[in-house]
């Protein structure tokens, strides 16, 4: 039996190992997933979903099961063939215990050739348990139903056989710890998201999401795959030819698959996944694609004389204008790099994927005569706008509008000519700028105000957009230049900042920038550049002095703090135009006293999808967006 093996155990070597091992997790969390904030807390749960996962890829799971429970806890249970119960040989102990309490413990079984195990990802289950409150694992196997507890990573007690049970499967139960992560909380579209995406990516697989806080659930399940995928992306778009196409090739042992759509806008979108984790940074699988699509699309045309000369040759640019892609590979010992470990590194795999889609390609195009018409006919419309909008740049720098000396007459600069030190509020109106200009630290705080509705950057392209005052003095102010002139380095404020009210315009603002910086300023949120001022929305004044309130329930504390409601006065701020100077100062500009988001790559994609809802040509999923958000959004201006 096994509870006779489990007493058998003796606080020894490997139990000491076990602490030291766990110890280590505990004291800094970072090294393993990276942050303790709400992106390390999801990190546990990837890593839960990511083993059950692996029994999908092993195909010996048809089924994930993900809930997110009322006391704060996640469970994930697949039917994949349970995690190993019997006496490990090197430790002496149940393999379960093993797996939950030491380091790469079940790397032995090489249960899947694609299984990461480098930067965050794949870092073992004994990290989740490490890090939660307490777990408990149950498994079926040999007809038995076996479980476990933990808590912060060690046994609280010996593994039992809890009663018979049929099949075979795991379930992992796990409360992150409240001493380690800053919050706790899962959000559900966070998880949501993942779990689509994943049965997207592993169209064999059926994933049910519960979430027992607020009773909703949710099946995924796309045997479409990534082609599938490229359809849902491009749902709320005009497509140039119906069917996705779909490409898979193996070279030596990296597996590709790409599906691709193009869309009637102007913008790119490529998804680019290794081993099922998004590498929002790119790498060297999204090189070889790049490079390999402009290579076939211009031999495509050029046998077919639908471009004549090398000056009419077709620029990545121009042949990924309206691209919406999926770029999924598997890759054998994946090297991740850069500061969240999104890029790829391995050089080796820019060649594979280059040759499999420069073959896959060409040999669809040539079979599918009509859809490789149309994307020819769309990347000579590209050219030519490129073209005009080299012009139009010409002009305006001639003009002295883009380059040095011709700063924007509204911008108030700041005195510091240091980019790292220096911040610039954009801000919402031109009554709320005066405010701004004067409340400021002149020293190393600019303000630019924002007047009237920016362009609609989903439906216009580059040279149109340059023609639009506002972003023009935006991109002026901020420096680094745009398109082919484009310069991080040249980045004049290092804190760019989002002042806008805190109403339905104001979110609309904030939308359209985030979209605009993340489609056309490169790495300036990914490198963390971007910020959202937090104003309050209540000021509780009782005799001379005032508290500021963020949010309803922190007015409510204010109120209950300051023992009720008598002598008390609330004024709601309905914009940042009804707060003066100092107080805006004091509230939501002076570092130490200010509430700064800083805006994520997630948080921009997500303002991008909204806004192709909210401005592009269909106008049906338009119609479910406002109604589905009615209660949030009462008077949209659109
Ligand atoms: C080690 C070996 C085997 C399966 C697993 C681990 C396993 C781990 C997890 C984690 C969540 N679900 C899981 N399912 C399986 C292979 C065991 C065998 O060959 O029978």
């Amino acid at each position: 039996m096994v509870q006779e093996v489990i007493s058998a155990g003796t606080y020894d070597a490997s139990s000491i190992q076990v602490l030291e091992g766990l110890a280590a997790v505990r004291k800094r969390p970072s090294m393993y997933i990276g942050s303790t904030d709400t992106r390390g807390l999801h990190h546990l749960v990837w890593e839960v979903v990511d083993n059950s996962i692996d029994e999908v890829l092993a195909g010996t799971c048809t089924e994930i099961w993900v809930a997110l429970y009322k006391d704060g806890s996640c469970g994930v249970t697949d039917n994949g063939r349970g995690i190993p119960v019997e006496t490990h040989p090197k430790y002496q102990r149940p393999t379960l215990e093993i797996v939950m309490t030491i380091l790469h413990a079940g790397s032995k079984f090489d249960r899947n050739t694609y299984r990461v195990s480098g930067g965050l990802h794949g870092v073992g289950l004994h990290v989740v348990n490490a890090l939660s409150e307490w777990l408990e694992a149950r498994v079926k196997r040999s007809g038995q139903l076996y479980e476990q507890r933990f808590e912060r990573g060690t046994v609280t007690g010996p593994l039992r056989v809890a009663g018979p049970a049929e099949g075979t499967g795991t379930e992992i139960r796990f409360r992150p710890d409240p001493t380690i992560f800053e919050t706790t909380e899962f959000d559900r579209d966070t998880v949501e998201r993942r779990l689509k995406e994943l049965s997207f990516l592993n169209p064999q697989v059926t994933i049910h999401f519960d979430d027992e806080r607020d009773g909703s659930s949710t099946t995924f399940h796309h045997a479409g795959g990534i082609a599938e995928f490229v359809a849902d992306l491009n749902a709320s778009h005009q497509v140039l030819f119906p069917e996705p196409v779909y490409l898979h090739a193996k070279r030596n042992s990296t597996d590709i698959e790409v599906a691709l759509q193009y869309n009637d806008g102007y913008n790119e979108n490529v998804l680019a996944f290794v081993n099922n984790i998004n590498t929002t940074d790119g790498g060297t699988h999204v090189v070889g694609f790049r490079s390999a699509l402009t290579r076939t699309l211009n031999d495509y045309a050029r046998e077919r004389n639908l471009v004549k000369n090398d000056k009419e040759a077709l620029t990545g640019e121009d042949v990924r204008e309206g691209l919406t892609c999926v770029l999924s590979v598997k890759v054998l010992e994946p090297q991740f790099e850069g500061q969240t470990k999104a890029r790829l590194g391995n050089s080796e795999v820019k060649g594979h994927v280059e040759a499999a889609v420069n073959e896959k390609l060409a040999e669809f195009l040539e079979e599918h005569p009509a859809v490789g018409q149309s994307l020819i006919v769309k990347a000579v419309q590209a050219a030519q706008a490129r073209e005009a909008a080299r012009k139009a740049r010409e002009l305006t720098r001639r003009k002295g509008l883009l380059e040095g000396g011709g700063l924007p007459g509204k911008l108030a600069d700041c005195h510091s000519r240091d980019p790292t030190v220096s911040e610039l509020f954009l801000v919402e109106g031109d009554s709320a700028g005066g405010t701004a200009k004067q409340g400021r630290d002149r020293e190393f705080q600019a303000v630019l105000p924002l007047r009237g509705k920016i362009l609609n950057v989903e439906k216009a392209r580059l040279d149109r957009m340059l023609q639009n005052e506002a972003i023009r003095a935006l991109l002026t102010a901020i420096g680094t230049g745009i398109g082919d002139d484009f310069d991080l380095t040249k980045l004049r404020y290092h804190k760019i900042i989002l002042m806008t009210d805190a109403d339905v315009d104001g979110s609309h603002i904030r939308t359209l920038l985030l979209t605009l910086f993340y489609r056309k300023v490169p790495g300036l949120i990914r490198e963390g550049h971007v910020f959202i001022a937090q104003a309050p929305l209540y000021g509780v004044r009782k005799g001379g002095s005032v508290t500021y309130a963020y949010s309803d329930e922190e007015r409510d504390r204010v109120v209950a703090g300051l023992g009720g409601m008598k002598g008390v006065t609330i004024q709601r701020y309905k914009g940042l135009g009804e707060m003066t100077a100092e107080q805006l100062d004091e509230t939501t500009m002076k570092p130490g006293r200010r509430k700064l988001l800083r805006a994520t790559v997630e948080d921009a994609q997500e303002a991008d999808r909204l806004l192709s809802v909210l401005m592009g040509e269909e106008v049906e999923p338009r119609r479910q967006y406002i109604e589905a958000h009615a209660l949030e959004v009462t008077n949209l201006d659109i």
